[in-house]
């Protein structure tokens, strides 16, 4: 029999099978990547008796093989907190899923395992962009709540990037790193390296950032464009949280130039949180929520009618 454990490459899938792992020890096929390449139980080639969990990935978009598997007479243990679609009711399915808007898998994780490895949890929250859920776990334990912010920080940034080879680590070596410490101080204390170079990767990607071009900036907000780096696509979104967070009446678009034109980040100002999906959707490759939203790939000769739109979407 073989044991799958498969899980999403940010910081909430990482640390989601750390936890388990911690409480209940076993040799499995690692099964991850980037965090946007979610399709990952289309490589699971399971049979009958084989065990495979899942972490911090959407049931929706991994439907198909997530019935081929249990069609194939495999055990699921699934958990996650994405929207699932229509939960199929089968009795190899064991699935933790719960939506509500104040909750990652790792934190799905600590309360099955009654707690046991909260400062985990708690950084896996902070890096999952759930900084309330992190304090209020949090509370009544002893945690460095700065430095558990910061390493859930680095270890979601690790995983953005168009390719495996754009990261600083592929996320099943940073899971292997992370797996031997019940708690992220004693990882810390054990083995610096790691957060110093993510640490270090960030600033160098976040100062190429401050270099970016102003494509166009007004009253609604600034559009800018980053070259076609590595360093680009690895901190384009993680940059534009933080200048939403710096300019909260603001509408952000973040170019990254590619092939033949752009990828688009889009953020809505903070303090009103809607329209980026309505201005992504006017194009053929967009898509997203109403306060972050993106195009996966808007043509040179679009640019002219996106700079128009953004400034009537907002
Ligand atoms: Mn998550």
């Amino acid at each position: 029999m073989t044991y799958f454990d498969v899980f999403n490459g940010d910081a909430d899938g990482i640390i989601s099978l750390v936890q388990l792992r911690r409480a209940e020890p076993r040799t499995a096929k690692l099964i991850t990547g980037r965090k946007r390449d979610i399709n990952l139980l289309s490589r699971v080639q399971a049979k009958k008796s084989d065990y495979v969990t899942v972490l911090d990935i959407s049931m929706r978009s991994n439907m198909a093989d997530l019935k081929r598997i249990l069609d194939a007479g495999a055990r699921i243990f699934y958990v996650d907190h994405h929207n699932p679609g229509d939960i199929p009711d089968h009795p190899n399915l064991n699935a933790v899923i719960d939506t509500s808007p104040e909750i990652c898998t790792a934190m799905l994780v600590d309360e099955a395992l009654d707690g046991d490895y909260r400062a985990w949890a708690v950084t896996a929250a902070f890096g999952d962009n759930f900084p309330k859920l992190a304090y209020a776990k949090a509370e009544g334990y002893d945690l460095p709540l700065r430095t558990l912010n910061r390493l859930g920080m680095l270890i979601n940034y690790n995983g953005y990037g168009a390719s495996l080879e754009d990261l600083h680590f592929d996320p099943a070596i940073l899971y292997k790193r992370l797996a031997p410490f019940d708690t992220p101080m004693e990882f810390l204390a054990a083995d610096i390296s790691i957060y110093k170079a993510l640490e270090d990767g960030y600033e160098a990607d976040l100062s190429q950032a401050a270099q970016s071009k102003i494509l166009d900036k007004s009253q609604i907000g600034t559009i800018l464009c980053l070259d076609n780096t590595a360093a680009s696509r690895r901190i384009s979104g993680v940059y534009g949280n933080k200048l939403a967070q710096e300019n909260p009446d603001k509408a952000h678009a973040i170019l990254t130039q590619q092939e033949g034109g752009f990828l688009v980040s889009i953020r809505a100002p903070i303090s009103k949180r809607n329209g980026a999906d309505t201005l992504a959707l006017q194009f053929e490759t967009g898509g997203g929520r109403t306060a972050a939203a993106g195009i996966n790939h808007l043509p040179h000769d679009a640019l002219d009618r996106f700079i128009t739109a953004f400034k009537s979407a907002f």
